[in-house]
Order: C-alpha cells, then structure tokens, then sequence
C-alpha cells in the first residue's frame, strides 16, 4: 500500500455545485442513482478544451450500471474504472453528471459507508465511506449542497431520514414509501448520512438564543425509549453552553440523534443527523454507570459541537483532522468542566491522556498532531490528533487568554465559515486576533513525542531569592530526529509553608503577581523571583498547563505542602500521585514486596479521605494509587509481576492502616435517595466504592460480604459493578455465582453483556485467558460487533498486563490470531487492538521476541488491509 503525503497536497480541479441523491434501498441489492452538476475549478487560463483535466470519481466495492454526461451515456473508451475508482474524460468546463450504481449493504461489515445494524440502514462516511455509496471526489475540500430521495418498504422502515430538512414525502405503490430531504449548507461528503429503519422516536425542543424553534429527536430500537432522557438533555445543556461560552447558535430546525447497536467508533457528527453507538447516548440507572453518564453527556456534546467546529468550518484535507477534533475535544472537556467539577474533570482528562497518549507518543506509532503521512487515514483517529490536539488547543487558551482566544474563535468563523480549512488558518487566527505571535507554538502541530521538562529551583536565604531553571528535551520519535524546542507555558506559582501563594517578582520587574505562566521556549532558561522571605515550594504546571512529563524533585516539607495545601487542586493530587509512584517504583526493582508503605504517605490519604471540605469525587481520585500501566510506562524495562505485587502489597497497607476510616467512609457515603446521575451523587459512589475496594484487600474476609451483598442488592450499576470488579479478581465460589446472576439478569441487555464481556477480560485470576477463549464462542459473543471485540479482546489487551502478558507468549498469539480474522470483516476495528503489541521494545528480552513473533504473525497474513498492514508494519520497525 502507498503512503499519502501532506506535502502533495493539490487543490481539486472541479468543484460539485450539487448533489442530488436517489436511493432505493434493499437490504443485498441498494440502487443509488448521484446527480452532480459539476464545474471546471481551474484559472481561466488554462481553459482550453484540450487542456482540462479528466475528473477523478473515488469508488470502493461498488457497482457501476451506467455513467451519462448531459444526458448522453458515456460508452467505456471515454472513462476507465480500477479498484479505487473512475476517471472521467472531460470536454467542456461545466456538465451535469449522472452515474448509476449498486451496493450490497447487508454484506457490509466493514461498517463503512450503507450498511445495516439489527435491521436498520445506516451509514458512517468518515472519513472515506462514502465512496463505498457512489463514485464521487470523496475529500473533504469538496463541499457541495445534497438532496436526497430515500425509497423504501413502508413497513419495514417507516423511518427514512437524512440531513438537513425533510421537504417532501410520500407513498408508492408496491407497500414502498419516500421521503425527500435537502441540507441547505454546503458539506464534504464525510458528513452525508442516511438511516432508514423501524424506530421509536423521543421528541423534545429547544428554543436558540435569536428564538428558532428547533425539533429535536432521538430515534432508538423499540423498548430504549426510556434510556433518551439523559442524552437528551445533554444535547439541550449543549446548545446552550454553546451559545453562552461561544455565541455559536444551531443553524436549522431539526436535530436528529439516531441510536445503532453496530458502529466503529463512539458517535458520528453528519449534519443534523448524527449517528451514535448506542453505548455513546442510551442510560437507565439500571444498566448505565455514572462513567457511562459523564461519557455520554461529552460525547453528545462533542458531536453537537462539531455542527460549527468540523461541519461549518471543515478540514482541508485529512492531515488537518485535528483541526476539528483536538478543538471540539476541548470544547466538550470544557462543557464537562463547567456541568461538573472542574478540578475532577481535569484530573480524569490527564488520567486518560497519559493511560492512551502518553504510551502512543513514545512508540512506535508516534506521529504528529498533523501527521505528515499515512497509508489509511483511519488509523489516525488517535489519541493524539484528539487528546494531544485538545491540549495544544488548551494551551493556545493558556497563552492568550480566555478573552483572547474568544476573539480568535470569532474571527475564524468570521474568516472561514463555509471553508474547508487547515491548522494553519486556525492559528493564524487566534494570532492575529490577539496579536500574539504563535509561530514557535506550531511547533505543537509537527513535532511528536512528549516533552520532558526538568525543574531545579535554588532558594538563597541571604539574598531572598529563588532562581528557577527549566530545561526541555524533546524525545526522537520514528521519522523525527533532533527536533527544536518547543514553546510551552507553564502554569505557576511559589507557595509559603501554608500554601499560600508567594509574589512572584521577577529581577527586572515592578509587579508582583502571586501566579503567572512561565513561557518555556529555549532548551534552558533560567528565573530569579526575588523577596521572598522563606523557601518556597514549586507548583508548576498548575492544572497541566502543558503535557509535558515533568521531572521535580521535592523536600519532605514541600512536598506536604504541595500535597495538602496547593490551592491548585490538580498539583495537590499530582504531587500525591508522584509520591506514591515513587515508592511503588522503588518496591517494583527490590523484585515487588519493597518496604513498609511510609506513615507519611499514610497520613496524608488519611486527611485527605477525611477532609470533608473536599468533594469526594476529589478524594476518591486522590486516594487511587497511579494503576499498573501507569508505572509500566515509568520503567525502562517493564516488570509486569512486580507492578502487581508492588501496588497490592501498597494498598493492603493502606486498607489495614486505615480500615476504621475506610468502614466510617463506606458507611457514610451510603444514601437511600434514588438514583440520580449528577456530579455530586456519582462522587459519593465514587468515594465510597474506592473505600469498598480498600477494605476488600485489608485481608479481613468478612469484608468481601461487604461485595456480595452490594453486587446484589444494589438499585444502580454503578454500585453493582463497582462490587463486581472487586469480586472479580477472587477466586471462589461467590465470584462465579455473582458474575452468572449478573450475566442471567442482563442476558437481554447488549450493553451490559458488554460489561460483563469486560469483568470477565479484566480479572487478574491466572485462567483468564482461558476464560475469555471460552468466551469467544459464548451465545452473548460476536466478532461482527465492534462493541464486543472491545469488551472482551480490546479489554484484554489493553486492560489486562498482568495476564496479557505472561510470560509463556500465549496472550500475544491468542490476541494476534483473533486480528487476522478479524480484519477480514472489519479492518477498521481490527487495526484498533493492534497497540499492544507495538509496546515490545518495553519489555524483557523473551517476552520482546514472543510480541514481535505475534506481529510477524499477523503481517504473514493472506489479503492483510491497509489498516492492519499499516499498524503492525510500523510496529516492528
Ligand atoms: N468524527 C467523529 C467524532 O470524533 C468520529 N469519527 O466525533
Ligand atoms: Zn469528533
């Protein structure tokens, strides 16, 4: 397969002026009849008729029944087909277009382009799925205005939607029916969607801030009609922080949701027709956690966001893919942030960055927030274009303000709405609305790999100063050597032994503020704050300002004041997770068991579990020990055992230690108010489920009663599984018990199979992989949906170290075995579980020869895809 690169970018030759769509749909033989009016796009210069250009039409798996250029059919000497598509010879510099062609939806498993999900036709185009409906200039540069004729059996699906408006409809003969829609804004075909099926519908409205009235509607499979109420008014709590945060109102007087059980990713944002995995949006207490909660409320965000941050301003090409998605991140982290707390929301965002970007940025997949290459654009739906792309997009924030970087966003809506755009225009934007001068600063867009950061500081008593120095290394990452420095802004402040924030005067400066952003653009600089009457403790990188790995050393002393009295609550847990990542790496090369777990530590989770001035969502993520993937990433080699036994043997310290708060703390958290999905409440299940699984490793038997009694009688998820997880991991007689009275109450339920699907790949008991082959073949388990492959053989790989990789080899092979098989019904998810692997350089030499064997095993393969082929041929390099 061939590589694609940023730099052979050209603009089209022929812009699409419309597109009028006909579908007749069936499920094995759909007819889809494109009209395109289509004009030369080339300076008139070179408009002589010899010299245009032949048009290019994209095409995958489809087939051709007839092509008429202004009414004429064409015959085969005026176009040639191949495997990827259709070139057209053109005569004159405007035509209409007619081409007719056939797909076969139910065959599609790949579920990209028309396919068909427990009997409902949908569709996903991005990023290159609708040249798998029509031949068609499949780029996102191309954005035309659709109309679209949907045609189908009446009974079979009453529903037929597509974007925009809904103009006409009507009856046929033969029980078929039709529905006629037009989108009246111009979009790339990525955005084009169709959903035909028999669906109940939850309606509600939303007025906008100039007063359109706009329907809003949530289509779902009959009996999840009571799962919408949260999605719903998610969307609605979305449109008006839209308004209020960014003066960005809704732009018809539809929206559309649509729920389907078979998808790739978490949601899809088509105008006004968006398509959601039904795990992104449906919820009862019942079946739903509040992780499951907080993850819809952003993803539903994410994707209504995306109606101006991707559809009316869209990307230029698909190196620019961060454009829309590292911007509409940020917005729904910020959504979440403003609906939540703060504190708690960035906390969990840096948790998950460094758990998904962190690891992706050091190996050997590696590549920029625009990549520069690709073979298959679907690999790059990373955690960097998104996560890393957020943060750059948090940091141009930090730089120039909220004030700042509100007038930025206007003036590029106010510069490219309607636009297909790149990184570049975004920031030029912000620059010239602020003046601020960000060419250093794009280095974000086209450097990988994490910077580290080193903070020395050195107080001088007799001068009562503190001179500060910073120093960044920017890692090599595969293609990318010797890089430049970068320009990073470092939240800051210096703290006196109470925590309070000490003036931060700088030797050539009058004012003193108490924080400031430390600009980093050298390998080295150096700061000398003066009158400062005490040595002061560091808090850098407040909130993580930039994601750096920040490397600082601290006293006993300041370290306590950092831990329990930072102002700065994302520090305050910081410098907590660093201790204890400290100590757990210490025990982890003493083989494991290490020493006693320091009363410092101890006494400092015992404040902090008590401190009931502090939300406990705050207090249940601060008394987490950093997990085991966590500290595999801090070692040079990785020692899978030992990071297991290191981190229990730690929080069975802990638990015994603190086992009268822990039970004071279980007991106190308890409510007998109903279910609600609110911050507050979910903090208080966090904390004290965090509590549950303390007192269940203090080595005390009754308190596993404490599980089992929980896992049953709970009246919400969140509990319930909570106690699984725990029950999980031990063997005997209650785990199996409970975990078969959870799968027989859920049996009928995709999504809680799915949690189940998941306890079972995440145990840490010896014979999992056992279990989860065993699984493989189980009534509840299919390879055809992506939402299972991920609960049971992605949750393995990626959330299971401990058995993933033991050290007979088994977990590789087993997880290699079932990618190729995989990739031959849908490559996209298949290329997804292939992370893992790529981590071999981390680990000893024998496990190192057994993970690359997997992957050679995979790249042996008959008919590998792009997808697969990209991924694991990088892998081993
Ligand atoms: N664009 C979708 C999203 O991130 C996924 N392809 O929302
Ligand atoms: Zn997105």
């Amino acid at each position: 397969p061939q590589a694609i690169h940023l730099d052979a970018y050209r603009k089209p030759d022929y812009r699409i002026e419309s597109l009028a769509l006909a579908f007749d749909l069936e499920p094995e033989a759909t007819r889809v009849k494109s009209r395109l009016q289509i004009a030369y796009d080339g300076s008139p210069s070179d408009l002589s008729e010899a010299a245009l250009p032949p048009l290019w039409l994209d095409g995958d798996d489809l087939k051709l029944l007839s092509v008429c250029v202004d009414g004429t059919p064409l015959d085969e000497t005026e176009y040639r087909q191949d495997a990827t598509g259709l070139s057209l010879d053109v005569t004159s510099p405007g035509f209409l277009l007619e081409i007719e062609t056939e797909i076969n939806p139910k065959a599609n498993t790949r579920l990209e382009g028309l396919y068909i999900s427990s009997g409902t036709f949908c569709t996903q185009c991005e990023a290159e799925g609708f040249r798998r409906i029509t031949f068609f200039p499949d780029r996102p540069d191309v954005m035309t205005v659709y109309e679209v004729t949907l045609r189908a059996d009446k009974a079979l699906y009453p529903v037929l939607l597509s974007n925009g408006n809904l103009v006409e409809s009507g009856d046929l003969p033969d029980g078929r029916h039709w529905t006629r829609w037009e989108d009246p804004f111009p979009k790339p075909s990525y955005l084009f969607a169709v959903v035909a099926g028999d669906l109940a519908c939850v309606e509600d409205s939303f007025t906008t801030a100039s007063g359109r009235e706009v329907a809003l509607r949530i289509f779902v499979e009959h009996g999840n009609e009571g799962r919408c109420a949260y999605g719903m008014d998610s969307l609605k709590r979305s449109m008006r922080w839209d308004e209020e945060r960014f003066g960005l109102e809704y732009d018809l007087d539809l929206f559309n949701i649509v729920a389907v059980s078979d998808f790739n990713m978490g949601a899809m944002e088509n105008k006004s027709l968006n398509v959601f995995n039904s795990k992104c949006v449906l919820a009862d207490p019942d079946t739903a956690t509040d992780a499951d909660y907080a993850s819809i409320e952003g993803i539903v965000a994410h994707e209504y966001f995306h109606n101006w941050t991707g559809n009316r301003v869209t990307c230029r090409d698909w190196f620019q893919l961060s454009l829309k998605e590292g911007l509409t991140v940020f917005r729904d982290q910020e959504f979440s942030a403003d609906m939540r707390s703060a504190a708690v929301k960035r906390i969990q965002d840096v948790r998950s960055l460094r758990a998904r970007q962190f690891p992706e940025d050091g190996g050997p997949t590696a590549h920029p927030v625009r990549p520069a290459s690709y073979i298959e654009i679907n690999n790059f739906y990373t955690a960097t274009v998104y996560d890393k792309g957020a943060e750059v997009i948090r940091m141009m924030q930090g730089l120039l303000g909220r004030e700042g970087f509100r007038k930025g966003m206007d003036l590029y809506f106010e510069r490219h709405d309607g636009q297909a755009v790149t990184c570049d225009d975004f920031a030029a934007a912000m620059s010239d609305a602020t003046g601020v001068d960000l060419n250093q600063f794009k280095l974000w867009y086209s450097q990988a790999g994490t910077p580290g950061v080193t903070v020395t500081g050195e107080y001088d008593a007799a001068a009562r100063s503190f001179e500060l120095t910073l120093s960044q290394t920017i890692p090599d990452t595969p293609g990318q050597s010797g890089k430049r420095p970068m320009h990073i802004p470092l939240d800051f402040a210096l703290l006196d032994p109470d925590g309070q924030p000490m003036p931060l005067k700088l030797a050539c400066e009058e004012a003193a503020p108490t924080s400031r952003v430390l600009e980093l653009r050298a390998a080295r600089q150096t700061f000398r704050f003066e009158n400062l009457d005490h040595e002061p403790a560091v808090s850098i990188n407040r909130g993580f300002s930039a994601p750096v790995n920040l490397s600082i050393e601290h006293t006993p002393a300041t370290r306590a004041v950092l831990m329990g009295r930072d102002g700065d609550s994302f520090n305050r847990w910081e410098t907590g997770q660093q201790y204890a990542t400290g100590l757990l790496l210490e025990a982890v090369e003493a083989g494991g068991e290490g020493r006693q777990t320091p009363e410092a530590l101890i006494d400092a989770l015992r404040e902090t579990l008590l401190d009931e001035a502090q939300d406990p969502a705050f207090r249940a993520l601060a008394l987490t020990l950093p997990g085991e993937a966590f500290l595999a990433d801090q070692m040079k080699t990785v020692d899978v055992d030992a990071i297991h036994i290191a981190r229990e043997k730690m929080r069975g310290d802990i638990a015994r230690a603190l086992r009268d708060e822990l039970l004071e703390t279980y007991r106190g958290m308890q409510s007998n108010a109903p279910f609600e999905p609110t911050a507050d409440a979910a903090g208080k299940r966090a904390l004290k489920n965090l509590a549950l699984g303390y007192l269940t490793a203090s080595g005390k038997a009754e308190m596993w009663d404490l599980a089992v009694v929980q896992s049953r009688n709970s009246d919400n998820m969140t509990d319930r599984m909570a106690a699984l997880a725990l029950l999980t991991d031990r063997q005997g007689p209650e785990r199996d018990d409970c975990l078969q009275a959870f799968y027989q109450r859920y049996r009928d339920e995709p999504l809680v199979v799915d949690k189940w699907l998941a306890l079972e790949a995440m145990s840490v008991l010896p014979g999992t992989l056992e279990r989860v082959k065993g699984l493989l073949k189980h009534e509840a388990f299919t390879l055809t949906n992506p939402n299972k492959v991920r609960a049971l053989i992605g949750v393995f790989a990626a959330g299971n170290p401990l058995r993933f990789h033991q050290a007979d080899g088994s977990g590789y092979q087993f997880l290699a075995d079932r990618i190729v098989e995989l990739d031959r019904i849908n490559p996209q998810t298949a290329a997804r579980l292939i992370a893992p692997l790529g981590r071999w350089s981390r680990f000893d030499g024998a496990r190192q020869a057994l993970m690359r064997q997997a992957l050679e095993t995979i790249l042996s393969a008959e008919n590998l895809s792009p997808d697969v082929y990209e991924l694991t041929s990088k892998s081993l390099t």
